[in-house]
């Protein structure tokens, strides 16, 4: 070797060395773990395998189970979309903030600059990011989608977006990149509308035959795709997604973000869109179930579950990420698309054992999935405990080592000790919202009498929503369906759980901290 090679192996190897220190420096000072939640839309407790499924396998989402914690009594705040996702982000009931579902094109649900999950981890130094399904509506109202949208994620704490603004069913169907909407060509301007038909496309009430699903009345606007949706747009051809695209296409955004954000510790709220209505897998996963649509949107969600994972090894990043699986209410067959759930369900129970789905009192309306994997730090097992989500955000607080401050997070309890299955103990009392309120005290079970109408939209379907004007009181551990009412028996545990209820719909906040100044 000359003395000019030798030089250059010296330097070199010189180089190799500062870089190893430096990032052994930047381990030291940012152990963090990366933080990474896998929310499902409309996925009830029984449809992933570890958890009884049948008719579809999830290989993925179980070896997640086998090598993490696996909940039998985990909860959604809400048997719909809005309000769970509004309570997982602001730790927040709700109810207090009237947070129902919302069209498309409603305003931001949350204060801009609130202290919200994503911006106390960015406080601590994590680089945030929300990909897949949004619903916590944009702007300030009536907004214009060819200019800035926002406020939206990127005002509530997130540094990166990609996200569908409201649900697959609704317009506008495009996805929106931080504040634009995505590959939008400006001489082909959006326009959107709740209200009445905007543009020459065609509504599904008009032209049935170029529909690939039949559709109910409220989901038979203007046609997307061969798709009526609920709402109507005109134009940004060119930005509209495809549906079968969307699972692929989100997995993609996220696998980058993850690739870009390595080196920093990093929380990615990864909300895919499966398996809402219209239910529409790629091409690839057509038929990988025998449940027709319904089953094919599990197993393309089970593939992209396993993509982020291998993404995770591969950056080297799978030791030092707690993963959280879950989903935001319970689950659905028919929700306004004739896409043959019903037919083809066969003996595969989308709530497992329990009575009710989405949009409903009884248990199936928020009892979820909910694996939390980080084999570094969790024990492979099953816990039993009672967890609500709403526990979520200040659980995730305390694991990057945010100190809450007395005003924020208004009914999020810290719970990590749960969540990483040291302790067994869950919450005492637990409110679950839907058209009513519901709530759990160990093994009972009150749910209040209804205040408000049955919604008509609901009345024709099968859905057991648990609405009644009687007052309803079950004891799960011998009546786990809900069927034998104890209320007329048991008045004084009826007094106990109405108190508790009143107290918390009374409060400003129920952590145990929390003060407003
Ligand atoms: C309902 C829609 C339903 C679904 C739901 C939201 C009708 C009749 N039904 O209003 O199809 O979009 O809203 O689902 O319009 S969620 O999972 O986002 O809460
Ligand atoms: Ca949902």
């Amino acid at each position: 070797m000359n003395r000019e090679k030798l030089i250059w192996c010296f330097l070199c190897s010189l180089m190799v060395f500062s870089t190893k220190n430096v990032f052994a420096q930047k381990i030291s000072t940012t152990d963090k773990p990366n933080i990474v939640i896998i929310y499902l839309d409309d996925l009830g407790y029984g449809d992933i395998g570890c958890y009884g499924a049948k008719g579809v396998q999830t290989p993925n989402v179980d070896a997640l189970a086998k090598n993490g914690l696996r909940f039998t009594d985990a909860h959604c705040t809400a048997a719909t979309c809005t309000p769970s996702r509004f309570s997982l982000l602001t730790g927040m009931y709700a109810f207090r903030n009237n947070a129902a579902i919302l069209p498309g094109d409603a305003p931001l649900l949350i204060k801009p600059h609130s202290q919200t999950l994503p911006r106390l981890l960015k406080s601590a130094g994590y680089t945030t990011a929300v990909v897949g399904k949004w619903h916590l509506g944009l702007g300030i109202g009536s907004i214009d989608w060819n200019k800035k949208v926002s406020p939206g994620p990127l005002e509530v704490g997130f540094d990166y977006s990609f996200i569908i603004p409201a649900t697959t069913d609704r317009v506008p169907c495009v996805y929106v990149e931080n504040h634009n909407v995505y590959n939008l060509d400006a001489n082909d301007p959006i326009a959107v509308s709740y209200k009445g038909k905007i543009g020459d496309e065609p509504t599904g009430l008009e032209r049935p035959d170029l529909l690939k699903m039949k559709a109910d009345s409220q989901h038979s606007s203007t046609i997307i795709n061969g798709i009526s949706r609920i709402g109507f747009m005109k134009g940004g051809l060119k930005a509209r997604w495809r549906d079968e695209d969307m699972a692929i296409t989100f997995t993609e955004k996220a696998q980058h973000f993850i690739q870009a954000s390595k080196g920093q510790p990093f929380f990615l709220y990864f909300s895919l869109a499966n398996i809402h209505v219209p239910r529409t897998p790629h091409e690839r996963f057509v038929g990988k179930s025998n449940m027709g649509r319904r089953g094919d949107m599990i197993a393309e969600l089970d593939w992209a579950t396993g993509a982020i994972m291998k993404t995770l090894k591969e950056e080297g990043l799978d030791k030092n990420t707690i993963v959280i699986f879950s989903s935001d209410n319970g689950p659905v067959l028919d929700d306004g698309y004739d896409d043959e759930a019903e037919r083809l369900v066969g003996a595969h129970q989308p709530a497992g054992p329990y009575r009710g789905g989405k949009y409903s009192a009884f248990e199936g309306g928020t009892r979820v999935p909910l694996i939390v994997h980080w084999p570094a730090r969790v024990k492979a097992g099953l816990s039993k405990a009672l967890f609500s989500q709403i526990d979520v955000a200040a659980s995730l607080a305390k694991l990057a080592g945010v100190p809450l401050p007395g005003d924020v997070l208004p009914d999020s309890e810290n719970a990590l000790p749960v969540l990483l299955g040291q302790s067994k103990v869950g919450r005492t009392v637990m409110l679950e919202e839907s058209f009513t309120f519901s709530l759990r005290k160990g093994d009972w079970k009150y749910i209040a009498p209804q205040e408000k109408p049955t919604p008509d939209w609901l009345k024709n379907k099968k859905i057991e929503i648990g609405l009644s004007t009687q007052i309803q009181l079950y004891r799960l551990s011998v009546d786990k369906t809900e069927s034998k009412n104890l209320a007329e028996s048991c008045p004084e545990m009826v007094k106990e759980l109405q108190e508790e209820l009143q107290r918390i719909r009374q409060a400003n906040g129920t952590r145990k901290n929390f003060k407003i100044e």
